[in-house]
């Protein structure tokens, strides 16, 4: 594999001193140019302008996590993933709406702002770092926030979580569960089960170089971790999501793979390498790692999951998945620079009697449907079916009267937000229309004990003609209705990838 990685089409950038830094100018390419540059505004907007009416009952507060780079990368292909964790927070209270944008202060953003450039180099590869900064955390809390145990947390899967203040969002520092997770690394897309109101978790890379174990914590609902396994894997990948079923784990081991060795020459973190294999890693809840079978699929990676769920010795899994991982955030790969693919929602079904105790006995033992024919990305379920059979869902997708562009983890051309009824097949769509973007959506319920997906659909629109975002809000089990209300944010925020919604409530406990 090693010797594999090393051909590529694409000169890799080596590892050295940093270039000397040549003023405050971002990038002139399309990761850093146009609706994607850089925000970097801070704000606080009480009232924001409405249009519609926003439901009086909403209230709480929406939160985004988005990566906005603070200062000019060091490395031409910077990936868009590497940038500073800027928190985008809506908070809606009697109809009305206030907004607060603020950098997450993680360790690596005051030390760059104080040297007012940046100080870490390549996306998680120290070897080409500041000595200044030498063993400092690389933690920027870009991509997910959650709220757990009553603690406001923003995620990074190449490091530990931060706490913040969920009203201020003042950041409080880093957050190590006490003491009580072993490793560097968390993970962007942790779990809750919404039976036990558990946090399940993993971490890959947790040494903080490339490494094939991956670690699984379970949280309790008060913070406290019950159980924390490790098991191996084949080879060092990239894995940003995974399922959860209330009785089994699903890892998918896919060719975004990362070398230690590769590290101190070429600054890149990932490969694709069309050499590897995916592999699917099936481990049952109670028992543990001990029970783990091992499944090969055909050559994909796992962009982002959707809900999953085990009946008897079935094992349903619904997620996304794209047959090229993200070139575009690493371009150099063994067969040079390619189209990125498109992931598209696929349908895994495995019988539980079959699988490998190791990978290398694994074989293709499980169905395998595309439930949608076009791209789609970023999905919802109402989080009180997560991990059982569930009916609706929400995600991202393609308006077809709008030409689709590149698609990239930035989810930029996602510019239609769908829902898909299990029960029914029945697809509707809500398109905002040309140079609109739609960002991963949020459900809210109505009430405590609504109906599964009786509530609201809450997502961030980037209006590429008015240079600027807006926050729509849909009736869930209607969005072909379009919006009950929009609220409009009068400059433009950097795209954002996950968050979530607190219930106002839970915020003043
Ligand atoms: C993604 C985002 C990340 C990351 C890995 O949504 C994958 C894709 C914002 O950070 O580190
Ligand atoms: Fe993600």
């Amino acid at each position: 594999m090693a010797a594999a990685m090393t051909q590529s089409n694409e000169e890799p950038e080596p590892v050295g001193p940093l270039p000397p830094m040549e003023g405050m100018q971002f990038p002139d390419t399309v990761m850093f140019g146009g609706f994607y540059a850089p925000s970097r505004i801070e704000a606080d907007v009480y009232d924001l302008e409405v249009e519609g009416r926003i439901p009086p009952e909403l209230s709480g507060a929406f939160y985004r996590a988005a990566a906005d780079t603070q200062y000019p990368p060091r490395f031409a292909h910077d990936p868009y993933i590497n940038g500073d964790g800027m928190i985008h927070m809506v908070r809606f209270e009697n109809g009305h709406a206030d907004l607060k944008t603020r950098y997450v202060r993680t360790q690596r953003f005051q030390l760059e702002r104080r040297a007012r450039q940046a100080l870490f180099g390549a996306y998680r590869n120290p070897y080409t770092d500041d000595p200044s900064v030498a063993g400092v955390d690389d933690g920027n809390a870009n991509t997910s926030v959650i709220w757990h145990a009553g603690k406001l947390l923003a995620l990074k899967e190449a490091a530990l979580p931060y706490e913040l203040d969920p009203v201020t969002l003042e950041t409080r520092g880093v957050y190590d569960f006490a003491g009580q997770i072993p490793g560097r690394t968390f993970c962007a897309h942790p779990k809750h089960d919404p039976l036990t109101g558990e946090l399940i978790a993993f971490a890959y890379n947790a040494s903080g170089l490339p490494d094939k174990q991956i670690h699984i914590h379970e949280i309790s609902a008060e913070g406290k971790v019950t159980r924390s396994q490790t098991f191996e894997v084949p080879y060092s990948s990239m894995v940003h999501d995974w399922l959860v079923t209330r009785e089994h784990f699903v890892f998918t081991i896919s060719p975004m793979v990362a070398d230690p060795e590769q590290l101190k020459r070429e600054a890149q973190y990932f490969v694709w390498d069309p050499g590897q294999e995916t592999y699917v890693a099936v481990i049952p809840r109670e028992q543990g790692v001990s029970g783990i079978k091992w499944f090969r699929s055909e050559q994909v990676m796992e962009t982002h999951s959707l809900n999953a769920w085990t009946d008897g010795d079935t094992l349903v899994a619904d997620h996304f998945l794209s047959k090229s991982g993200w070139f575009s955030q690493f371009p150099k790969t063994t067969v040079g620079r390619l189209p990125e693919q498109p992931p598209f929602l696929h349908r895994w079904t495995f019988d539980l009697t079959k699988g490998a105790a190791h990978w290398d006995d694994a074989i293709d033992t499980y169905e395998n449907e595309r439930l949608l024919q076009p791209p789609a990305e970023m999905s919802r379920v109402d989080p009180r079916f997560l991990m059982g059979r569930y009916r609706h869902a929400w995600f991202g997708g393609v308006n077809p009267d709008v030409p689709m562009g590149e698609f990239g983890p930035m989810g930029g051309t996602l510019n239609a937000l769908l829902h898909r009824d299990a029960d029914t097949g029945a697809m509707t769509r809500w398109a905002p229309g040309a140079e609109r973007a739609v960002e991963e959506p949020v459900f809210v319920s109505k009430f405590a004990d609504a109906d599964e997906g009786e509530g609201y659909l809450l997502s961030l629109v980037g209006r590429m003609d008015l240079n600027r975002h807006e926050l729509v809000i849909l009736d869930a089990l209607d969005i072909a209705a379009g919006p009950i209300a929009t609220v409009k944010i009068p400059f433009r925020l950097r795209y954002g990838f996950h968050g979530t919604w607190v219930p106002a409530d839970e915020l003043t406990k």
